[in-house]
């Protein structure tokens, strides 16, 4: 019988490259995110690769009351979640602490924060239940190191980074696995969403930069995932070559 995996934020980057992984070896897929048009597409190329089963689900995992009511009225073919990606996440804007805006700290709150744990709080339960699963959280290395402007979206990161802790210990009885991981830059629709669309800015990130890409990160949790039941990888920074941190990047001129 087929596994299944849950993916938060699905619909790019990151979570899109690991619904694919999953799909290609033979996974039933949860895809979730905000944007529909982009689940529908996803749901069909998902399921051109073959005998596997696609469901998506639209809601944002800020909205605790649509989180909790989306898990709990699941088909039952699909509530044994063997795998959950805590992977929704953003960063937006860069600005010093005095300088601010509310606004980009609530949604990075809530969304990289709250959202993860809503999802967490719904989908765990159904691994305690059967005494199986694997949660990966979608921290960074910005929860790893500091950078400046960085503040919030820092915080958040080291937030994910202690809350994999907490899960792994909360959970350890009920054979759950926990795996944190932290990339480093990698391409995606991430800074075009830190930086609201400024394409321009965004290319300027990866500018003399061989950055990770989705599927690097793809094959590192396909790879965390294929372990034996008794082996659980803890924790993972991935880097680019050319980054040996948030602040220490070699960029070709
Ligand atoms: P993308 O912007 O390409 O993808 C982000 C995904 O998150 C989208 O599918 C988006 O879907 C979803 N998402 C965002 N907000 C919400 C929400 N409120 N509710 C539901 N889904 C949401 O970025 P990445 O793939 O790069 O980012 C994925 C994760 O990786 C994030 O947690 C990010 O912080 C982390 N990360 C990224 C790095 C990078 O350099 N790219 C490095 C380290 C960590 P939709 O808009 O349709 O809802
Ligand atoms: C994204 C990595 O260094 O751009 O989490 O903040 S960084």
């Amino acid at each position: 019988m087929n596994k299944t995996i849950m993916i938060t934020g699905a619909t790019a980057g990151f979570g899109k490259a690991i619904a694919v992984r999953f799909a290609k070896n033979g996974f039933n897929i949860i895809i979730t995110g905000r944007r529909k048009e982009r689940l529908n597409d996803l749901e069909k190329e998902l399921l051109s690769f073959g005998k596997i089963k696609v469901l998506s689900l639209n809601f944002d995992v800020r909205k605790q009351k649509d989180v909790a009511s989306v898990i709990e009225n699941l088909p039952a073919e699909w509530k044994n979640i063997d795998i959950l990606i805590n992977n929704a996440g953003l960063a937006v804007g860069l600005s010093h602490i005095d300088d601010g805006v509310i606004d980009d700290w609530d949604r990075m709150i809530d969304t990289n924060v709250k959202g993860l744990l809503y999802v967490t709080r719904a989908v765990s339960p159904l691994m305690v239940k059967r005494n199986s699963g694997h949660i990966f959280n979608i921290a960074s290395i910005a929860g790893k190191e500091n950078y400046e402007n960085g503040n919030v979206y820092c915080a958040t990161k080291s937030a994910v980074d202690s809350l994999s802790r907490s899960m792994r210990i909360d959970l350890l009885k009920h054979n759950i696995k926990v795996t944190n991981i932290a990339p480093g830059m990698a391409i995606t629709e991430f800074s075009i969403v830190r930086f609201k669309g400024d394409e321009h800015k965004a290319d300027a990130v990866y500018k003399g930069f061989d950055a990770l890409t989705a599927d690097d990160i793809a094959d590192v949790i396909y790879y965390c995932a294929s372990l034996p039941a008794h082996v659980c990888i803890n924790d993972l920074i991935i880097t680019p070559t050319q980054q040996a941190g948030v602040n220490h990047s070699f960029r070709r001129t």
